[in-house]
């Protein structure tokens, strides 16, 4: 259930906005109007100066010594929420940090909602959405790449372009309901207005956009490759090559492998969750038939399938058998080359890519792992190519807005309904930014983020 009932609260909440656990430093925040009298208090600092951290102690209301540390205070409007906001910088221990925290409850303060911090700053047009979800892109980024890309979003670079392309339509929309008022000449007008090669190159805008956002979208969120095969075709010994340490017991009996054994790996800065597979063939051992049903749930859920083959024969059964659906993205990969003296390379089996690897010696793999990323259009990241972190609310914003100027460029001889795609296309791109935006939608996007965010 998303919780958004705080959407329209201005009360003072506060959190500890430190990860759970023992640390070195633990910060307590608070936001909202009694937030400097609430730490005036608790510190006994008479006069707080906004943007400079004071050496205070921290006591509880009966006198109590419980830290010294830093107090941290920012007037409104300069602060993260855009309202008055107080930090304390104590020890990192959770009793003293919760203790606090409740002296600070127990003066006014409410506990702050996951999101709320950030939700308050949105509020205040201190971030617009896509900076909003980029502050909890950065904290669950978990490359250098989605780190950098999310920085980029924060930064604004994503909202830059949405809001670019968002005044070029605004404008050809004026325009067009201004041509409206003088029908005897619309037709003309909107060729005057050149109003086709405008739209044409905003939807080649939207769709240059879409093709960095997802990149952006995998960047951050990675993807599902499973490893699928025969018994002791080597699945096991690929998925320990790929993760560096030994994730999946190898044995040379076929059917070592029953549960699905995952390993994380960042591929040139990209986050993949690799999932080995219990051997496909025909058995009666119920156990390894368990295994193989879990690994056909595992085929569907996963963006890339790897199957490890003894040769190329073998294709065919796999086809024969509709084990992969026609629209699966797969790389079919020849193991154990170092027997056959068969070189390393990268051929294809009618549009995927078949590859010839050993995964014990470490063969080819350089080649495969260059496939893995060819199959997402990632294999020439370029380093310098401005990404940023997107998210499938993007993407299918952007398909959305792509549909409606495709309508719009149907309809040019009726000004009317090209004004009203326009007009959808509008609504589409503000909801990116969050300029229109419903309640559910902040509810479900602020209630993913952490306590003290
Ligand atoms: N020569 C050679 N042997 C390999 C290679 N890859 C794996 N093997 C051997 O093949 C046997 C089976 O390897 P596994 O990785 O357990 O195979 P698997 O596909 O996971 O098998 P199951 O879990 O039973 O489905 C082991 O003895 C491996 O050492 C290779 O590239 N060359
Ligand atoms: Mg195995």
């Amino acid at each position: 259930m998303v919780n958004s009932s705080f959407l329209n609260d201005d009360t003072t909440i506060a959190a500890i906005a430190t990860a759970a656990g023992m640390g070195g430093v633990g910060v307590i925040r608070i936001s909202g109007p009694d937030a400097f009298p609430i730490a005036q208090q608790i510190t006994q600092v008479k006069t707080i100066v906004s943007h400079r951290a004071t050496l205070s102690s921290f006591a509880s209301k009966d006198g109590q010594l419980l830290d010294k540390g830093l107090l941290l205070g920012f007037r409104a409007p300069k602060s993260f929420t855009g309202e008055d906001v107080v930090e304390f910088q104590l020890h990192g221990g959770p009793a003293l940090l919760q203790t606090l925290l409740e002296e600070v409850l127990n003066l006014g303060a409410r506990m702050a909602m996951p999101g709320e911090f950030t939700y308050r700053a949105f509020v205040n047009n201190k971030l617009d959405l896509t900076q909003a979800e980029a502050v909890s892109d950065i904290i669950n980024a978990s490359t250098k790449s989605a780190v950098i890309n999310a920085a980029n979003s924060l930064k604004g670079d994503f909202s830059n372009k949405i809001n670019n392309l968002l005044k070029d339509l605004i404008d050809i929309r004026m325009y067009i309901e201004a041509c409206l008022d003088f029908p005897e000449e619309e037709i003309d007008f909107i060729e005057k207005g050149q109003i086709k090669a405008k739209i044409e190159s905003i939807r080649q805008s939207i769709l240059d956009l879409n093709k960095i956002a997802t990149k952006g979208q995998i960047i951050q969120d990675g993807f599902q490759v499973c490893l699928v095969g025969k018994p002791n075709v080597g699945k096991s010994t690929l998925i320990n090559l790929f993760s560096k340490e030994d994730v999946a017991i190898v044995t040379d009996i076929p059917g070592t492998t029953r549960d699905p054994v995952r390993a994380s790996i960042s591929l040139n800065g990209i986050p993949i969750n690799f999932v080995d597979t219990a051997g496909i063939r025909e058995t009666n051992d119920v156990v390894e038939k368990a295994g193989i049903d879990k690994t056909k749930a595992i085929i569907e859920r996963s963006a890339l399938v790897i199957v490890l083959l003894d040769d190329e024969a073998e294709i065919k059964d796999y086809l024969d058998q509709n084990i992969l659906s026609n629209d699966k993205n797969i790389i079919w990969v020849i193991n154990k080359i170092d027997l056959s003296s068969t070189a390393a390379k990268v051929t294809n089996y009618d549009k995927n890519p078949l590859v010839y690897v050993s995964a014990k010696c470490n063969l080819g793999i350089d080649l495969l792992e260059n496939e893995i990323l060819k199959s997402f259009g990632l294999e020439s990241l370029d380093a310098n190519e401005q990404l940023f972190s997107s998210r499938q609310r993007h993407l299918e914003a952007l398909k959305q807005i792509n549909g409606y100027l495709f309508n719009a460029l149907g309809k040019l001889e009726q000004p009317e309904l090209v004004a009203e795609e326009l007009l959808l296309a509008q609504k589409e791109m503000s909801s990116i930014t969050g300029e229109f935006s419903t309640e559910d939608l902040l509810g479900e996007i602020f209630s993913r983020f952490c306590i003290g965010k």
